[in-house]
């Protein structure tokens, strides 16, 4: 019998790369919520892929842009840790960009400082043709930073099976940290409120979606099985609360439906999702409600 393996992958990319669509796959059920927009993603969420004895533990990042706000330093700073704490990095690129972008020349340049390399990730490739992705395979492979470059797509699953291969050997050899049954690290109350908030992002536009966030308030279980589920949607300006709800209601009911679906398949049982929009400015400032979600506000 050979040992068993256990380590920490970060998955690191500039914002919109593929990054959660990636460890969903390669963990083989949605541990991190996944939308069109850049900045989906705000904090740490680990996915548990398996693959024959080793357990590889994924780590979702947000996406490398340039912060402005305090939140958004606080996500730059969880991204740079995970790349810190990682025992293997991915790197993964939006292989439709047809060169390399600022921020994945900024986690190359910080790899070469680091003296680390990173494992290469052209996604997306179902939407480039083949020989396009030859030179940009170049551009990495040439990188001291890097050590393999795979193409994969992450939303289609080619290329998917391959890179779990190499994650389970590039990991080191150690006991597993989390049960064999384990999927994510995240709570169920904690997933709920990021299935709403990613309803939330593809229901609103504009700057909306980047002023709010989700808590979940209640968790009650019933005899019958089903579970009564209250969250809190709190919005960053009193306009926006409003649209968040929308003409008649129609687009918090819209979020409602969608989110109460999801979770019902989720949790395989009944779900009775209650939201309720709150104007509260003061939430990404707010270290508690920050700690939540594992991000820690940085000094002024
Ligand atoms: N066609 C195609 N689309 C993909 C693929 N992987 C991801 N996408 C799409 O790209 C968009 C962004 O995907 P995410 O997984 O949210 O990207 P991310 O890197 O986690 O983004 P942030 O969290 O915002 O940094 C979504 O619309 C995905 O459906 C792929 O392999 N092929
Ligand atoms: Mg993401």
């Amino acid at each position: 019998m050979s040992a068993r393996r256990c380590g920490l992958v970060a998955v690191l990319g500039a914002a919109n790369a593929g990054k959660s669509t990636l460890v969903n796959r390669l963990t083989g059920v949605k541990v991190s919520i996944v939308t069109p927009k850049a900045q989906t993603t705000r904090f740490r969420v680990r996915g548990i892929a398996l693959q024959g004895d080793s357990q590889i533990v994924l780590v979702d990042t947000p996406g490398i842009f340039q912060p402005r706000r305090r939140l958004d330093k606080a996500m730059m700073q969880a991204a740079w840790a995970a790349l810190l704490d990682a025992d293997t990095i991915v790197m993964a690129f939006d292989a439709h960009r047809k060169d390399l972008d600022p921020h994945s020349e900024k986690i190359l340049k910080t790899l070469e400082d680091l003296n680390r390399q990173a494992i290469v990730i052209l996604n997306k490739v179902d939407l480039v043709a083949k020989p396009r992705l030859i030179p940009l395979a170049e551009t990495f492979a040439a990188r001291g930073a890097v050590s393999d470059v795979f193409m994969v797509s992450a939303e289609k699953g080619d290329g998917v099976d391959d890179l779990r291969h190499r994650l389970a050997t590039a990991i080191p050899e150690g006991p597993w940290l989390f049960p064999e049954d384990e999927a994510s690290d995240l709570s169920a109350r904690l997933l709920a409120a990021e299935i709403t908030r990613e309803k939330l992002f593809l229901n609103l536009h504009e700057e909306i979606p980047y002023g709010l966030t989700v808590e979940t308030e209640g968790w009650e279980p019933f005899r019958d099985g089903s579970v009564k589920i209250d969250q809190s949607i709190s919005v960053a300006r009193d306009g926006h609360r409003g649209i968040a709800i929308g003409r008649g209601g129609r687009t918090i009911a819209a979020v409602r439906r969608q989110a109460q679906r999801e979770l019902g398949e989720m949790l395989d049982r009944k779900v009775h999702l209650f939201l309720t929009v709150k104007v509260d400015p003061r939430w990404s400032e707010d270290p508690t409600h920050l700690r939540l979600l594992g991000l820690e506000l940085p000094g002024r």
